[in-house]
């Protein structure tokens, strides 16, 4: 895949200027914001994106069917854990879209599509920025892992994973991505709570994560798919 990047010191939110431009810019236009000042997660969640992070989102035209686009936050999420990797930090998801590292977020993915036009990748990545106070529980930077580092070469080490998983999905090379997602995953053999609109709707056991994408879930001999969405998932012994 061939970037280009598109630098900003400050945007609303890289998803935000990336869908104003989408259709105009080919394939591999990625859009790189020092700050966000209404970075976002789904669903309208607030994403803290102070300097010092990595806020990006990559402009992709894979003309796929509407059942494997949702997949795309897969090859975000596993481009994150290989980026990591690099810098020996062992990440794991959880799905659907965040990446932990010692049970804290590292990373959180929102992919945005419009159908048959454009997909927008976004990835928020805490490399040398303060994690608010709020936050210190849950969330953790590289830089406390590893000490600082350079989000530039963190940026050049993601796009060149993000090419090599992309390319994987362009080919139709799905089981493969999600066979990487299985073996990565922080949440199969776990008790599990699934929460929508803030509540709970579904608890039991994760099994796996079949074909489609979606999680599998025990709930006393009775397994039950869950679709990846707008659903959140919590730890059912945290
Ligand atoms: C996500 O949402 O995890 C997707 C985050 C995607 C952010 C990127 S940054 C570049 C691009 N432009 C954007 O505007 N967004 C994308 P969700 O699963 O809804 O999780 C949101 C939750 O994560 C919040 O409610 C907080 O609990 C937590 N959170 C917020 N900021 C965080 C941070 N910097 N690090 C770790 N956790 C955070």
């Amino acid at each position: 895949m061939h970037w280009k990047v598109i630098r900003f010191t400050e945007v609303s939110s890289t998803n935000d200027y990336a869908r104003e431009i989408a259709k105009e810019v080919p394939e591999g236009t990625v859009v790189v914001a020092k700050r966000q000042t209404s970075g976002r997660g789904r669903k309208g969640r607030k994403w803290a994106s102070p300097e010092g992070g990595l806020w990006m989102t990559a402009i992709l035209k894979p003309r796929s069917s509407p059942e494997h686009i949702t997949k795309l936050v897969f090859v975000g999420a596993l481009a994150v854990v290989d980026t990591l990797a690099r810098y020996g930090i062992p990440a794991e998801i959880k799905w659907p879209n965040d990446v932990l590292v010692g049970g804290k977020k590292i990373a959180g993915i929102l992919t945005e599509c419009k159908l048959n036009s454009f997909a927008l990748l976004g990835i928020g990545l805490n490399v040398n920025n303060e994690i608010p106070e709020e936050l210190k529980e849950q969330a953790i930077s590289m830089a406390e892992l590893v000490g600082k580092v350079s989000i530039e070469e963190v940026l050049q080490a993601l796009l060149r994973s993000i090419s090599y998983w992309y390319s994987l999905f362009k080919n139709g090379m799905h089981e493969k991505i999600l066979q990487a997602v299985r073996l990565k995953s922080s949440v199969i053999g776990r008790n599990v709570v699934i929460i929508e609109d803030g509540e709970v709707v579904l608890e039991g056991k994760a099994i796996g994560i079949d074909e489609s994408g979606s999680l599998l879930i025990d709930r006393s001999g009775h397994i039950e798919r869950v679709v990846y969405g707008d659903v959140s998932l919590r730890f059912a012994d945290q």
